[in-house]
This record gives C-alpha cells, sequence and structure tokens, in this order.
C-alpha cells in the first residue's frame, strides 16, 4: 500500500469548547503518530511525502475568499494584538441573520465557521495545507497508475464545507481528491463516507453535481454532530439530484447493522457506473472510541477493507475520524491490509 503523510501535522492541535471549559481537542497530532507507527511496522507499504501544497487545488472545491480567511486569520489575529491561544467564533448567521460578508475577523470566524470546535492557530493553516496536499499527491500518484493510496490526512477533512470550517476540519481533503481526478479526465467519481458523523462538507460541495455522488453512512444527526445536515432526504439537487444518499443510523448501531448498510451504501454507489472512489476513511466507528457510538471492532474493519477492495476502482482512502488513538493505528492498518489482500 502506498501511503502519504508528513509531519507537518504536528504543529496543529484545536482547542475546542467543551461544557465550559476550553480543552486540547481529541483530533490530536498522537492520532497520527499512532497511525505512522502501526503503518511502519507492517511491511508491504511504502511512505511518501506530499508535493507542495496546490492553492487552486483547494480553490477548485472552496470559496477562494474562505481560502484567503483560513491563510490569513492567525497572523490577522496576533497583529490585532489578540493574546488568546486561539482565534475562535462567537456568533454565527444563524437562523433570520444574512450572509453578508462582514469586515472584523471576530465577526469573519463565525461567517467562515459553523462549530465552536475548531480553532485556528500558529501551525493551523500550514497544517490544514499540508493535509489537502496529502490528499491531493495521493490522487495524483493514483491517476498515475497505483491501484490505491491511503492520504494518511491530518487534520480531517469531511465537514469542511465550501466556505465554513468546523469539525475538526477547515479544507476538505476528500474533495480536493476527488475534484483532482475529475481535472485529470476521470469521467464519475464516487465518495464513498464511513466516518461515524455526517460528511456534511463533502455533501455541500458537490451536492449540486452529477459528476461526483457522495454517499455517507453515520449517525443520526438527530442525536449526532453536525446536527443540521445528514438526513436521509438529502437526495442532491438540480443537475445533483439523484447524486446524493445517506443513511443515518442509530446511536449504539451493532456491526451487523452497519455491515450491511454499508453493502447498501456500496451497491447504491456502483449504480452510479462511477470510475474512482475517494474513500472518507474515518474510524471513530470503533467500540471504544471515546466520542462516538457504533460498535465495530477490529474484525469488522478488515470486512470494511474487503468491501472497499471490492469495488474494483481506483482508490484514494483519505483519513478522518476516529479518536481511540492508541487502538487506531491498528484498526486502520485491519482495512489497508484486507484491501491489500483482496486486491
Ligand atoms: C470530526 B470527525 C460535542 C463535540 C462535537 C465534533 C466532532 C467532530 C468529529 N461535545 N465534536 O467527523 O471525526
Ligand atoms: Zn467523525
Amino acid at each position: 500500500m502506498l501511503v502519504i503523510r508528513s509531519d507537518v501535522h504536528r504543529g496543529h492541535h484545536c482547542l475546542e469548547l467543551d461544557g465550559t471549559a476550553l480543552i486540547k481537542s481529541w483530533e490530536a497530532p498522537a492520532r497520527a503518530e499512532h497511525v505512522d507507527a502501526a503503518i511502519r511496522a507492517v511491511s508491504d507499504v511504502t511512505l511518501e511525502e506530499p508535493d507542495p501544497f496546490d492553492r487552486t487545488a483547494a480553490e477548485a472545491v472552496h470559496d477562494p475568499g474562505y481560502v484567503e480567511f483560513l491563510s490569513t486569520a492567525w497572523h490577522r489575529w496576533t497583529s490585532e494584538g489578540n493574546t488568546a491561544p486561539a482565534a475562535m467564533a462567537f456568533g454565527w448567521p444563524a437562523r433570520r441573520f444574512r450572509n453578508v460578508r462582514p469586515r472584523t475577523l471576530e465577526a469573519q470566524l463565525g461567517y467562515y465557521s459553523f462549530a465552536a470546535d475548531c480553532s485556528i492557530a500558529e501551525g493551523t493553516w500550514t497544517a490544514v495545507a499540508d493535509s489537502a496536499a496529502i490528499a491531493h499527491t495521493a490522487a495524483d500518484r493514483v491517476i498515475a497508475g497505483t491501484r490505491v493510496a491511503f492520504a494518511r490526512c491530518r487534520p480531517p477533512g469531511h465537514h469542511a464545507m465550501k466556505d465554513q470550517f468546523g469539525g475538526y476540519c477547515y479544507l476538505n481533503n476528500a474533495a480536493i481528491a476527488a475534484q483532482r481526478m475529475r481535472n485529470a479526465g476521470v469521467g464519475h467519481v464516487a465518495i464513498l463516507d464511513v466516518d461515524y458523523h455526517h460528511g456534511n462538507g463533502t455533501q455541500d460541495i458537490f451536492y449540486d453535481r452529477p459528476d461526483v455522488s457522495v454517499c455517507s453512512l453515520h449517525a443520526d444527526p438527530l442525536e449526532e454532530f453536525p446536527y443540521f445536515l445528514g438526513h436521509a432526504d438529502e437526495v442532491g439537487t438540480g443537475p445533483g439530484l439523484g447524486h446524493n444518499r445517506n443513511f443515518p443510523l442509530a446511536r449504539g448501531t451493532d456491526a451487523a447493522t452497519w455491515l450491511s448498510t454499508l453493502g447498501r451504501a456500496a451497491a447504491w454507489l456502483e449504480a452510479r457506473r462511477p470510475d474512482a472512489l475517494v474513500v472518507s476513511l474515518g474510524l471513530d466507528t470503533f467500540v471504544d472510541d471515546p466520542i462516538s457510538h457504533f460498535r465495530l471492532r477490529r474484525g469488522d474493519f478488515a470486512t470494511l477493507g474487503r468491501q472497499l477492495a471490492g469495488f474494483a476502482l481506483p482508490t484514494v482512502l483519505v483519513m478522518e475520524g476516529g479518536y481511540a488513538t492508541e487502538e487506531l493505528g491498528h484498526n486502520l492498518v485491519a482495512v489497508l491490509s484486507a484491501f491489500d489482500a483482496a486486491g
């Protein structure tokens, strides 16, 4: 398995509002360290650093003003004399407010985000840009003929909308990989999101497009983050009608139900006759995940790997969530090894 990864992520650790306290996010550097260690222990892997970040690749799926905001927010924050450890939003354009772009940084933080679990600090942009570069490079290798590549992204990306960050995500790595494949002439790209949380950002980016079909299985937004998107009746719009599919599942869903739903999701995507597959590979569906409530175990991740290989398509696997840090690497290796073994 080809793995694209780097150490740039280490400079980034979100602060998140937890009850009344600001805590270091579950989305911690140690996650990627454990994944890298587990991958290095496997013999059949090639590790590669990403090519430099290409801003136009981000602008192909995000609003350029948003990308500019992300890349300059920390500098603006410090040059305005702020001493708080991270820039965070204080207010959002909620119901009946208007989406007029405000002028100040404090207001723009709310304009360009949707959740208070996601902050911007010194190393954030560098890590975000590098994470996007990892996904982009993985897509490039697959375009060049590699059958599958694992993009060991951190921070994750699937919550990142066209112009809003949140849920530990800033740039949508999976969307960047899918768009890269489209630009290279891949006719139809399927995105399968198996993270515990709904991939609201990926859905948002491709919602009106027929050339990229998006399917997500996730905890029901009625009871889980991101709360306001991810329902079963969200099926795409305009030319994209029929190219989005959601499978919301109850908290506590067991492996048998999850795997049979995965089968339905795969069948739905295959019916769209895709030429390539991008997987938003979040492993927070693990039974011992500290912030999630599905019940998959190591062996179920091997089943997932075989199922993904079964598409028999050029495939980019993009790392998303997974917060049982010590176990995350082993669970990921279970997916990757099973994929490789199934060919
Ligand atoms: C990112 B990914 C509630 C905190 C909500 C957001 C979780 C983001 C998950 N107390 N935290 O999809 O794994
Ligand atoms: Zn998640």
